[in-house]
């Protein structure tokens, strides 16, 4: 799946000067180098990454040109430029802040595209009219700025990763390269308080070697309703233990009944005012501001997310927020509906991504495969999901769990698992008792969803540094 190919070798062009060798005079040196990777693929789809690196002197204003070979290929959403297709020829042209490249400069860039027929790479990569034909050129200056990043600076997903945004249909960290979060949720904390602990918190950083801690806070059923500020602060804390270990936290306002989050609306602005302006300054904070909707229309949710993440973007401008979808978070699906609802009326607020949630013994073939269609248009997150069914018991099912994270490890979709608990259900990772004790880690204490979920979370991440 991985290939990479590199329209390199070793010349570019010297052009501007005439006769007269005049180094210092208005001699231009051009050159460049691109290394496209298709990162993924799947029937109709795939994802690239482009990286353009400026091996001339420093320009300002640049256009990346090439063609696909396969005419049915076609860029349908691109970022870190301004995409442009016309018949096979696609141009990528900078956007305001990567319009200097300097000499060594490098760029990411990267896109989703459809294909049919078949999937080559594509050849004959122009900066600004130049071949890329890429290697050792020397530029006739000395300068070796680059664009990127420094290294990082620890091994912690959020010390890696730092600030996350919304790139295109996907989670980029702060090196502006796609990346998937893999994690669980508490359960709801009126019920489940005493499973969060140092101890619980440290065998999910270490021995799970999960990326992010979803924080479940239930409005009604005993929920926030009942006492803002304990809740508030319960919330806080749980920011503060996740943040300590390099974990990322989605702080979640778990509406669920009633249905149309309209009906938690003020409880909602008076929850994120607070929260954000608490933890607006950290890196490691998601926000999730309805968990199911149903039982209401795409308009009504739509409406509800435009008036609640200013609230939020006052506080904490650059954070991620998810908007949940109609149907419990099913893009409609469960309500016989689809994503095209959301494509053609989107939430408008930016770095955004939209969430959508499974019961692997209950959502199968039709919910992946719009999940497969979706993923090409529209950032998603899948913010909670169980590996039975919908009422969070019933049958295990890990051979519809492994193809659901499968095809989620494909995307590059981040996924968070219902629940880090002990209930005595069958989606609880632990089994029943182990929150009163204080021992979180090891197969002794899990549950079978829960022994399968670890060693799918557990495996290593693979998070682009530069
Ligand atoms: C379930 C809990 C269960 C609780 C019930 C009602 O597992 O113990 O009694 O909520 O609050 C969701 C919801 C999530 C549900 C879960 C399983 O987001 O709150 O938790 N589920 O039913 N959506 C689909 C399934």
């Amino acid at each position: 799946m991985k290939r990479s190919i590199a329209a390199l070798a070793a010349c570019g062009a010297v052009v501007g000067a005439a006769a007269v060798v005049l180094p210092q005079a208005a001699a231009a040196a051009q050159g460049c180098r691109v290394d496209y990777t298709v990162t993924s693929q799947w029937q109709g789809g795939f994802q690239a990454s482009v990286k353009l690196t400026n091996l001339g002197d420093p320009v300002s204003g640049w256009s990346l040109g090439f063609g696909f070979p396969d005419a049915g290929q076609r860029v349908s959403q691109g970022w870190n430029a301004a995409w442009t297709q016309s018949g096979s020829a696609v141009t990528a042209a900078n956007v305001d802040w990567n319009r200097s490249l300097a000499t060594g400069a490098v760029v990411d860039l990267g896109f989703v595209g459809s294909w049919s027929g078949s999937n080559p790479e594509p050849a004959s990569f122009t900066l600004n009219g130049v071949t890329c034909t890429g290697g050792t050129t020397p530029p006739t200056t000395t300068t070796t700025t680059t664009t990127t990043t420094p290294p990082p600076t620890g091994r912690t997903p959020v010390e890696i990763n730092g600030q996350l945004r919304v790139c295109g249909v996907n989670l980029c960290n702060q090196y502006n390269r796609p990346i998937q979060l893999r994690g669980m949720s508490t359960h709801g904390l009126q019920w489940f308080s005493r499973c969060y602990n140092n101890a619980s918190l440290d065998a999910l950083a270490t021995d799970w070697q999960a990326d992010l801690f979803r924080i479940a806070m239930y409005v009604q059923e005993g929920g926030y309703e009942t006492n803002p500020s304990g809740f508030t602060s319960q919330v806080n804390n749980l920011v503060d233990m996740a943040e300590a270990r390099g974990l990322y936290a989605v702080i979640d306002f778990h509406t669920l009944t009633p249905g149309d989050p309209n009906y938690n609306l003020d409880r909602a602005k008076t929850f994120f005012a607070s929260v954000a302006s608490r933890n607006g300054a950290k890196k490691n904070v998601i926000y999730e501001i309805a968990n199911e909707p149903n039982g209401v229309s795409w308009a009504a949710i739509k409406s509800y997310a435009e008036q609640v993440i200013p609230v939020i973007r006052r506080a904490d401008p650059d954070a991620v927020i998810l908007v949940g979808t109609r149907a419990w978070s099913s893009l409609g699906v469960s309500e016989g509906s689809n994503e095209s609802e959301i494509i053609n009326n989107p939430v408008n607020a930016t770095n955004i991504m939209y969430t959508f949630h499974f019961y692997a013994a209950s959502h199968k073939d039709n919910y992946r495969a719009t999940v497969s269609r979706a993923a090409g248009r529209l950032p998603l997150f899948v913010s909670e999901f169980g590996t039975v069914t919908a009422t969070g018991g019933g049958a295990y099912d890990r051979a519809s769990t492994a193809a659901w994270l499968d095809l989620l490890d494909q995307l590059k979709i981040s996924y968070v698992n219902w629940t880090y608990s002990d209930a005595n259900e069958s989606s609880a990772a632990f089994r029943p008792g182990t929150c009163n004790g204080g021992t979180y880690t090891g197969s002794g204490v899990l549950t079978e969803s829960g022994a399968y979920i670890k060693s799918r979370i557990s495996t290593p991440d693979t998070f682009p540094t530069s």
